[in-house]
Protein backbone atom coordinates (compact mmCIF):
# COMPACT_ATOMS: atom_id res chain seq x y z
CA UNK A 1 0.00 0.00 0.00
CA UNK A 2 1.10 3.33 -0.75
CA UNK A 3 1.37 5.90 2.28
CA UNK A 4 1.95 9.04 1.50
CA UNK A 5 0.53 10.94 4.81
CA UNK A 6 1.12 10.29 8.11
CA UNK A 7 1.28 12.21 11.84
CA UNK A 8 3.86 11.31 14.30
CA UNK A 9 4.86 12.75 17.18
CA UNK A 10 8.54 12.85 18.43
CA UNK A 11 9.93 13.28 21.41
CA UNK A 12 13.77 13.97 22.74
CA UNK A 13 15.86 12.76 25.49
CA UNK A 14 15.62 14.37 29.27
CA UNK A 15 18.83 15.63 30.27
CA UNK A 16 20.36 13.24 32.85
CA UNK A 17 20.58 14.71 36.35
CA UNK A 18 23.60 16.77 38.00
CA UNK A 19 24.77 14.58 41.27
CA UNK A 20 25.34 16.00 44.75
CA UNK A 21 29.01 14.29 45.96
CA UNK A 22 31.61 15.58 48.08
CA UNK A 23 35.22 13.73 47.89
CA UNK A 24 35.86 11.84 50.81
CA UNK A 25 39.40 11.30 51.03
CA UNK A 26 41.32 9.79 54.57
CA UNK A 27 42.42 13.13 55.99
CA UNK A 28 39.80 15.03 54.56
CA UNK A 29 36.68 14.29 56.18
CA UNK A 30 34.44 16.73 54.60
CA UNK A 31 36.00 16.93 51.03
CA UNK A 32 34.83 19.92 48.18
CA UNK A 33 31.97 19.11 46.18
CA UNK A 34 32.69 16.43 43.07
CA UNK A 35 29.11 16.21 41.73
CA UNK A 36 29.31 15.57 37.86
CA UNK A 37 27.03 17.73 35.10
CA UNK A 38 24.26 14.98 33.31
CA UNK A 39 24.81 14.19 30.17
CA UNK A 40 22.51 16.02 27.52
CA UNK A 41 19.49 14.07 26.05
CA UNK A 42 19.26 12.57 22.86
CA UNK A 43 17.67 14.31 20.00
CA UNK A 44 15.18 12.90 17.31
CA UNK A 45 16.66 13.60 13.80
CA UNK A 46 14.65 12.92 10.78
CA UNK A 47 17.17 11.21 8.10
CA UNK A 48 16.61 11.02 3.95
CA UNK A 49 17.01 7.44 2.95
CA UNK A 50 16.90 7.16 -0.43
CA UNK A 51 15.81 3.84 -0.51
CA UNK A 52 12.67 4.38 1.00
CA UNK A 53 9.61 4.87 -1.18
CA UNK A 54 6.63 5.67 0.91
CA UNK A 55 5.58 6.39 4.15
CA UNK A 56 3.89 3.10 5.47
CA UNK A 57 6.27 2.70 8.46
CA UNK A 58 4.87 5.40 10.08
CA UNK A 59 1.37 3.77 9.57
CA UNK A 60 2.96 0.88 12.29
CA UNK A 61 4.93 3.47 14.32
CA UNK A 62 3.80 7.07 15.22
CA UNK A 63 5.96 8.10 18.18
CA UNK A 64 9.76 8.42 18.17
CA UNK A 65 11.66 8.71 21.21
CA UNK A 66 15.53 9.30 21.65
CA UNK A 67 17.19 8.18 24.60
CA UNK A 68 18.06 10.27 28.15
CA UNK A 69 21.30 11.62 29.45
CA UNK A 70 22.60 10.08 32.03
CA UNK A 71 23.12 11.51 35.10
CA UNK A 72 26.32 12.85 36.77
CA UNK A 73 28.10 11.04 38.77
CA UNK A 74 30.83 11.32 41.57
CA UNK A 75 34.66 12.84 41.42
CA UNK A 76 33.19 15.36 37.98
CA UNK A 77 32.60 12.75 36.23
CA UNK A 78 29.68 13.66 33.49
CA UNK A 79 26.97 11.43 32.64
CA UNK A 80 27.04 9.90 29.22
CA UNK A 81 25.04 11.81 26.51
CA UNK A 82 21.74 10.55 25.39
CA UNK A 83 21.69 9.13 21.84
CA UNK A 84 19.83 10.60 19.22
CA UNK A 85 17.02 8.69 18.03
CA UNK A 86 17.41 8.78 13.68
CA UNK A 87 14.07 8.46 11.43
CA UNK A 88 14.80 7.71 8.28
CA UNK A 89 11.95 9.18 5.65
CA UNK A 90 12.20 8.43 1.97
CA UNK A 91 13.27 11.28 -0.40
CA UNK A 92 10.49 14.05 -1.01
CA UNK A 93 9.16 14.38 2.42
CA UNK A 94 7.87 17.35 3.30
CA UNK A 95 7.58 18.41 7.01
CA UNK A 96 4.96 20.19 8.75
CA UNK A 97 4.97 21.22 12.49
CA UNK A 98 1.16 21.08 13.59
CA UNK A 99 1.96 23.20 16.41
CA UNK A 100 3.28 26.10 14.24
CA UNK A 101 1.05 25.15 11.74
CA UNK A 102 3.30 25.46 8.80
CA UNK A 103 6.05 24.07 6.49
CA UNK A 104 8.96 23.41 8.33
CA UNK A 105 11.39 21.39 5.95
CA UNK A 106 10.98 19.43 2.42
CA UNK A 107 13.56 16.61 2.28
CA UNK A 108 14.64 15.46 -0.80
CA UNK A 109 18.60 15.26 -1.18
CA UNK A 110 20.03 11.95 0.19
CA UNK A 111 21.66 12.26 3.82
CA UNK A 112 19.82 15.76 4.04
CA UNK A 113 18.76 15.79 7.70
CA UNK A 114 16.65 18.04 10.37
CA UNK A 115 16.66 17.92 14.20
CA UNK A 116 13.36 17.93 14.97
CA UNK A 117 13.37 17.70 18.35
CA UNK A 118 15.93 18.83 20.74
CA UNK A 119 17.65 16.72 23.64
CA UNK A 120 17.02 18.24 26.99
CA UNK A 121 20.51 19.40 28.73
CA UNK A 122 21.89 18.03 31.28
CA UNK A 123 21.72 19.73 34.95
CA UNK A 124 25.15 20.40 36.23
CA UNK A 125 26.40 19.09 39.15
CA UNK A 126 27.05 20.41 42.97
CA UNK A 127 30.39 21.06 41.94
CA UNK A 128 29.18 23.69 39.91
CA UNK A 129 27.66 25.60 41.97
CA UNK A 130 30.73 25.80 44.59
CA UNK A 131 31.59 29.68 45.34
CA UNK A 132 33.87 31.17 47.88
CA UNK A 133 30.91 31.90 49.91
CA UNK A 134 29.22 28.43 49.13
CA UNK A 135 31.67 26.08 49.28
CA UNK A 136 29.38 22.93 49.99
CA UNK A 137 26.43 23.10 47.73
CA UNK A 138 24.02 20.21 48.99
CA UNK A 139 22.18 20.24 45.65
CA UNK A 140 22.60 20.21 42.00
CA UNK A 141 20.68 20.82 38.71
CA UNK A 142 18.33 17.81 37.33
CA UNK A 143 18.36 17.51 33.47
CA UNK A 144 15.97 19.84 31.47
CA UNK A 145 13.09 17.61 29.62
CA UNK A 146 13.17 16.66 26.16
CA UNK A 147 11.54 18.97 23.91
CA UNK A 148 8.37 17.01 22.16
CA UNK A 149 6.96 17.99 18.72
CA UNK A 150 3.97 16.61 16.29
CA UNK A 151 4.96 16.53 12.75
CA UNK A 152 3.14 15.91 9.88
CA UNK A 153 4.84 14.01 7.16
CA UNK A 154 3.65 14.63 3.33
CA UNK A 155 5.09 12.65 0.95
CA UNK A 156 5.39 14.60 -2.80
CA UNK A 157 6.67 12.00 -5.43
CA UNK A 158 10.19 13.68 -7.08
CA UNK A 159 8.72 13.32 -10.78
CA UNK A 160 9.56 15.59 -13.79
CA UNK A 161 6.63 14.82 -15.73
CA UNK A 162 3.31 13.31 -14.74
CA UNK A 163 0.55 11.58 -16.42
CA UNK A 164 -2.56 12.45 -15.63
CA UNK A 165 -6.09 11.37 -17.15
CA UNK A 166 -9.71 9.53 -16.49
CA UNK A 167 -9.21 5.79 -15.19
CA UNK A 168 -8.68 3.09 -18.02
CA UNK A 169 -7.46 5.62 -20.75
CA UNK A 170 -4.02 4.20 -20.69
CA UNK A 171 -1.74 5.86 -18.50
CA UNK A 172 -0.05 3.02 -17.09
CA UNK A 173 0.00 1.07 -20.39
CA UNK A 174 2.06 4.10 -21.37
CA UNK A 175 4.58 4.17 -18.37
CA UNK A 176 5.12 0.49 -19.04
CA UNK A 177 5.95 1.04 -22.09
CA UNK A 178 8.72 3.86 -22.20
CA UNK A 179 10.33 2.64 -18.64
CA UNK A 180 11.32 -0.21 -16.32
CA UNK A 181 7.84 0.00 -14.75
CA UNK A 182 5.61 -2.78 -14.08
CA UNK A 183 2.27 -1.43 -13.14
CA UNK A 184 -1.26 -3.22 -13.04
CA UNK A 185 -3.20 -2.30 -16.07
CA UNK A 186 -6.57 -3.73 -16.93
CA UNK A 187 -9.59 -3.21 -18.38
CA UNK A 188 -11.49 -1.77 -15.41
CA UNK A 189 -11.57 1.81 -13.79
CA UNK A 190 -9.16 2.83 -10.82
CA UNK A 191 -6.61 -0.10 -11.19
CA UNK A 192 -4.07 2.05 -10.35
CA UNK A 193 -4.69 3.11 -6.72
CA UNK A 194 -0.87 4.38 -6.16
CA UNK A 195 1.36 6.79 -8.62
CA UNK A 196 4.24 4.50 -10.23
CA UNK A 197 7.12 6.06 -10.81
CA UNK A 198 9.23 5.01 -13.90
CA UNK A 199 12.58 6.24 -15.72
CA UNK A 200 12.85 6.90 -18.85
CA UNK A 201 16.04 6.77 -20.49
CA UNK A 202 17.17 8.85 -24.11
CA UNK A 203 19.75 7.31 -26.42
CA UNK A 204 21.84 10.23 -25.18
CA UNK A 205 21.75 8.90 -21.46
CA UNK A 206 19.83 11.65 -20.36
CA UNK A 207 17.03 10.43 -18.54
CA UNK A 208 13.53 12.14 -16.43
CA UNK A 209 11.34 10.42 -13.82
CA UNK A 210 7.64 9.63 -15.25
CA UNK A 211 4.85 9.25 -12.86
CA UNK A 212 1.56 7.32 -13.40
CA UNK A 213 -0.48 9.08 -11.55
CA UNK A 214 -4.30 6.83 -10.42
CA UNK A 215 -7.13 8.21 -12.82
CA UNK A 216 -9.05 11.52 -12.20
CA UNK A 217 -13.11 11.78 -12.58
CA UNK A 218 -15.45 14.94 -12.07
CA UNK A 219 -15.24 15.81 -8.27
CA UNK A 220 -11.88 14.40 -7.19
CA UNK A 221 -10.80 18.05 -5.57
CA UNK A 222 -13.72 16.98 -3.16
CA UNK A 223 -12.45 13.62 -2.56
CA UNK A 224 -14.55 11.75 -5.26
CA UNK A 225 -13.70 8.45 -6.73
CA UNK A 226 -9.73 8.30 -5.02
CA UNK A 227 -9.89 11.91 -4.80
CA UNK A 228 -7.79 14.74 -4.57
CA UNK A 229 -4.85 12.54 -2.78
CA UNK A 230 -2.46 12.18 -5.06
CA UNK A 231 -2.38 15.69 -6.58
CA UNK A 232 -0.10 17.13 -4.83
CA UNK A 233 2.65 14.91 -6.42
CA UNK A 234 1.30 16.61 -9.55
CA UNK A 235 2.87 20.07 -8.22
CA UNK A 236 5.90 18.81 -8.35
CA UNK A 237 5.91 18.26 -11.37
CA UNK A 238 7.31 20.24 -14.16
CA UNK A 239 5.26 19.63 -16.99
CA UNK A 240 2.15 16.96 -17.50
CA UNK A 241 0.98 14.51 -19.99
CA UNK A 242 -2.60 14.79 -20.80
CA UNK A 243 -4.08 11.48 -21.86
CA UNK A 244 -7.52 11.14 -23.71
CA UNK A 245 -9.17 7.77 -24.93
CA UNK A 246 -9.50 8.77 -28.44
CA UNK A 247 -11.35 5.88 -28.94
CA UNK A 248 -13.99 6.68 -26.66
CA UNK A 249 -13.96 3.10 -26.15
CA UNK A 250 -16.51 4.29 -23.12
CA UNK A 251 -18.73 6.30 -24.37
CA UNK A 252 -17.17 9.49 -23.11
CA UNK A 253 -16.59 12.46 -25.09
CA UNK A 254 -12.12 13.03 -25.18
CA UNK A 255 -12.97 16.95 -25.14
CA UNK A 256 -15.33 16.36 -22.30
CA UNK A 257 -12.57 14.63 -20.55
CA UNK A 258 -9.82 17.27 -20.88
CA UNK A 259 -12.23 19.81 -19.69
CA UNK A 260 -13.75 18.14 -16.41
CA UNK A 261 -9.78 17.40 -15.73
CA UNK A 262 -8.48 20.63 -16.23
CA UNK A 263 -11.27 22.06 -13.69
CA UNK A 264 -10.36 19.31 -11.24
CA UNK A 265 -6.62 20.58 -11.51
CA UNK A 266 -7.98 23.98 -10.83
CA UNK A 267 -10.37 23.40 -8.14
CA UNK A 268 -6.97 21.76 -6.37
CA UNK A 269 -4.96 24.56 -7.14
CA UNK A 270 -4.84 26.83 -9.23
CA UNK A 271 -1.20 26.25 -10.15
CA UNK A 272 -1.90 23.54 -11.26
CA UNK A 273 -3.63 24.50 -14.67
CA UNK A 274 -0.93 26.51 -15.42
CA UNK A 275 1.77 23.70 -15.59
CA UNK A 276 2.48 22.95 -19.63
CA UNK A 277 0.39 20.27 -20.75
CA UNK A 278 0.86 17.76 -23.53
CA UNK A 279 -1.89 15.76 -24.95
CA UNK A 280 -1.64 12.16 -26.03
CA UNK A 281 -4.18 10.82 -27.83
CA UNK A 282 -4.56 7.13 -27.13
CA UNK A 283 -5.34 3.97 -28.60
CA UNK A 284 -5.15 4.95 -32.13
CA UNK A 285 -5.08 1.09 -32.92
CA UNK A 286 -8.61 0.91 -32.49
CA UNK A 287 -10.74 2.18 -35.51
CA UNK A 288 -12.54 4.51 -33.67
CA UNK A 289 -9.40 6.39 -32.18
CA UNK A 290 -7.76 6.85 -35.80
CA UNK A 291 -10.78 7.94 -37.22
CA UNK A 292 -11.26 10.63 -34.28
CA UNK A 293 -7.17 12.00 -34.44
CA UNK A 294 -8.11 14.81 -36.95
CA UNK A 295 -11.02 16.64 -35.19
CA UNK A 296 -9.65 15.91 -31.56
CA UNK A 297 -6.30 17.26 -32.47
CA UNK A 298 -8.03 20.56 -34.36
CA UNK A 299 -9.77 21.39 -31.26
CA UNK A 300 -7.23 20.77 -28.65
CA UNK A 301 -4.60 22.32 -31.02
CA UNK A 302 -6.85 25.61 -31.39
CA UNK A 303 -6.52 26.14 -27.73
CA UNK A 304 -2.65 26.06 -28.29
CA UNK A 305 -1.58 22.31 -27.25
CA UNK A 306 0.53 20.07 -28.52
CA UNK A 307 -1.15 17.57 -29.64
CA UNK A 308 -0.04 13.78 -30.23
CA UNK A 309 -1.64 10.60 -31.14
CA UNK A 310 -0.18 7.79 -29.76
CA UNK A 311 -1.09 3.74 -28.86
CA UNK A 312 0.62 2.65 -25.81
CA UNK A 313 -0.23 -1.21 -26.80
CA UNK A 314 1.42 -0.66 -29.90
CA UNK A 315 3.93 1.77 -29.34
CA UNK A 316 2.77 3.51 -32.43
CA UNK A 317 3.28 7.85 -31.88
CA UNK A 318 5.18 7.00 -28.78
CA UNK A 319 8.98 8.33 -29.48
CA UNK A 320 7.87 11.41 -30.78
CA UNK A 321 5.62 12.35 -27.85
CA UNK A 322 8.65 11.22 -25.51
CA UNK A 323 11.19 13.28 -28.01
CA UNK A 324 8.73 16.22 -27.46
CA UNK A 325 8.53 15.72 -23.65
CA UNK A 326 12.25 15.74 -23.54
CA UNK A 327 12.59 18.75 -25.45
CA UNK A 328 10.19 20.97 -23.10
CA UNK A 329 11.47 19.44 -20.17
CA UNK A 330 15.14 20.51 -20.96
CA UNK A 331 13.82 23.79 -22.86
CA UNK A 332 12.63 24.66 -18.48
CA UNK A 333 15.72 24.12 -17.44
CA UNK A 334 15.26 20.42 -16.40
CA UNK A 335 18.81 18.33 -15.44
CA UNK A 336 19.28 15.03 -15.49
CA UNK A 337 20.43 14.63 -11.60
CA UNK A 338 18.13 16.40 -9.27
CA UNK A 339 19.30 19.80 -8.10
CA UNK A 340 21.73 19.91 -5.98
CA UNK A 341 21.01 20.74 -2.37
CA UNK A 342 22.76 23.79 -1.23
CA UNK A 343 25.78 22.67 1.88
CA UNK A 344 23.44 24.66 4.21
CA UNK A 345 20.31 22.94 3.52
CA UNK A 346 21.70 19.39 4.31
CA UNK A 347 21.45 20.18 8.08
CA UNK A 348 18.16 21.74 9.36
CA UNK A 349 16.81 22.52 12.46
CA UNK A 350 13.56 22.93 13.37
CA UNK A 351 12.46 26.03 14.42
CA UNK A 352 11.71 26.76 18.23
CA UNK A 353 8.08 26.92 19.14
CA UNK A 354 7.22 30.89 20.18
CA UNK A 355 7.89 31.43 23.44
CA UNK A 356 4.69 31.59 25.97
CA UNK A 357 4.36 34.47 28.28
CA UNK A 358 4.50 34.25 32.04
CA UNK A 359 0.56 33.60 32.93
CA UNK A 360 -1.25 32.21 36.26
CA UNK A 361 -4.82 31.16 36.27
CA UNK A 362 -6.85 29.23 39.03
CA UNK A 363 -7.86 26.19 37.86
CA UNK A 364 -9.98 25.06 40.63
CA UNK A 365 -11.00 25.98 43.96
CA UNK A 366 -7.47 25.10 45.49
CA UNK A 367 -5.54 24.87 42.63
CA UNK A 368 -3.64 27.94 40.45
CA UNK A 369 -1.61 26.75 37.26
CA UNK A 370 1.30 29.17 36.14
CA UNK A 371 2.40 28.70 32.92
CA UNK A 372 5.40 30.38 31.01
CA UNK A 373 8.98 28.99 29.11
CA UNK A 374 11.57 30.10 31.21
CA UNK A 375 9.65 29.70 34.74
CA UNK A 376 8.41 26.04 33.54
CA UNK A 377 11.66 25.44 32.26
CA UNK A 378 13.35 26.65 35.61
CA UNK A 379 10.51 24.62 37.56
CA UNK A 380 11.46 20.90 35.75
CA UNK A 381 15.25 21.32 36.74
CA UNK A 382 15.15 22.54 40.10
CA UNK A 383 15.85 19.66 43.08
CA UNK A 384 13.05 20.26 45.09
CA UNK A 385 14.47 17.95 47.50
CA UNK A 386 17.35 20.24 48.32
CA UNK A 387 16.69 22.90 50.73
CA UNK A 388 18.78 25.08 49.28
CA UNK A 389 17.43 24.96 46.05
CA UNK A 390 14.07 25.02 46.69
CA UNK A 391 15.10 28.63 48.66
CA UNK A 392 16.81 29.83 45.35
CA UNK A 393 14.08 28.51 43.55
CA UNK A 394 11.40 31.15 45.62
CA UNK A 395 13.61 33.97 44.66
CA UNK A 396 13.41 33.15 41.40
CA UNK A 397 9.31 33.36 42.04
CA UNK A 398 9.88 36.80 43.06
CA UNK A 399 12.33 38.38 40.57
CA UNK A 400 10.27 36.60 37.90
CA UNK A 401 7.24 37.93 38.70
CA UNK A 402 5.34 35.16 39.45
CA UNK A 403 4.33 35.86 42.85
CA UNK A 404 3.14 39.15 41.28
CA UNK A 405 1.12 37.32 38.76
CA UNK A 406 -0.91 34.81 41.36
CA UNK A 407 -1.68 37.20 43.11
CA UNK A 408 -3.81 39.16 40.15
CA UNK A 409 -4.85 36.20 40.10
CA UNK A 410 -6.78 35.41 43.34
CA UNK A 411 -3.77 33.46 45.17
CA UNK A 412 -5.01 32.49 48.66
CA UNK A 413 -3.12 31.18 51.65
CA UNK A 414 -3.35 27.35 51.45
CA UNK A 415 -3.52 26.92 47.51
CA UNK A 416 -1.90 24.53 45.39
CA UNK A 417 0.52 26.03 42.83
CA UNK A 418 1.47 24.09 39.69
CA UNK A 419 4.01 25.03 37.77
CA UNK A 420 4.94 22.09 35.03
CA UNK A 421 6.49 19.64 37.15
CA UNK A 422 6.78 21.34 40.48
CA UNK A 423 3.87 21.68 42.73
CA UNK A 424 3.56 23.69 46.19
CA UNK A 425 1.58 24.95 48.78
CA UNK A 426 1.30 28.94 48.60
CA UNK A 427 2.05 30.59 51.56
CA UNK A 428 3.52 34.08 52.86
CA UNK A 429 4.34 32.86 56.25
CA UNK A 430 8.05 33.35 56.40
CA UNK A 431 9.47 29.61 55.53
CA UNK A 432 11.08 28.53 58.99
CA UNK A 433 14.99 28.05 59.22
N1 LIG B 1 -6.46 -0.87 -27.76
C1 LIG B 1 -5.76 -0.26 -26.86
N2 LIG B 1 -5.97 -0.49 -25.57
C2 LIG B 1 -5.21 0.15 -24.67
C3 LIG B 1 -4.21 1.07 -25.04
N3 LIG B 1 -3.65 1.55 -23.93
C4 LIG B 1 -4.26 0.95 -22.89
N4 LIG B 1 -5.22 0.09 -23.35
C5 LIG B 1 -6.09 -0.74 -22.51
O1 LIG B 1 -6.91 0.10 -21.73
C6 LIG B 1 -7.15 -0.51 -20.46
C7 LIG B 1 -6.73 0.44 -19.38
O2 LIG B 1 -5.31 0.61 -19.44
P1 LIG B 1 -4.48 1.13 -18.22
O3 LIG B 1 -3.12 1.38 -18.71
O4 LIG B 1 -4.66 0.23 -17.06
O5 LIG B 1 -5.25 2.48 -17.96
P2 LIG B 1 -5.05 3.58 -16.80
O6 LIG B 1 -5.26 4.88 -17.41
O7 LIG B 1 -3.76 3.34 -16.12
O8 LIG B 1 -6.26 3.22 -15.86
P3 LIG B 1 -6.44 3.51 -14.28
O9 LIG B 1 -5.22 3.00 -13.61
O10 LIG B 1 -7.64 2.73 -13.90
O11 LIG B 1 -6.66 4.97 -14.14
C8 LIG B 1 -6.36 -1.81 -20.45
O12 LIG B 1 -7.22 -2.87 -20.78
C9 LIG B 1 -5.32 -1.59 -21.53
O13 LIG B 1 -4.92 -2.80 -22.12
C10 LIG B 1 -4.01 1.31 -26.44
O14 LIG B 1 -3.16 2.08 -26.87
N5 LIG B 1 -4.82 0.63 -27.27
MG1 LIG C 1 -3.37 2.78 -14.27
Amino acid sequence: MFIDEAEITVRAGKGGDGAVSFRREAFEPRGGPNGGDGGDGGAVVLAVKPDMRTLLDFRYRDVFKAERGRSGTSKKHSGRNGQDAVVPVPPGTVVHDLDLGRQVADLVAPGQHMIVAHGGKGGRGNASFATPSRQAPRFCQLGAPGEERHLRLELRLLADVGIIGYPNVGKSSLIARVSAAKPEIAPYPFTTLQPNLGVVQFEDFTTMVIADLPGLIVGAHEGVGLGDQFLRHVERTKLLVHMLDASALEGRDPLQDFRDINRELELYDERLVRLEQIVALNKIDLPDGRERVPELRAALEAEGRAVFPISAATGEGVEPLLDHVRERLFARGHTVEPEPVPEDEMELEIPALPRRELSARRVDEETLEVSGTRIENLAATVDMDADEAVAWFQRQLEEQGVLEALRVAGVEEGDTVVIGPVEFVYTTEEPRR
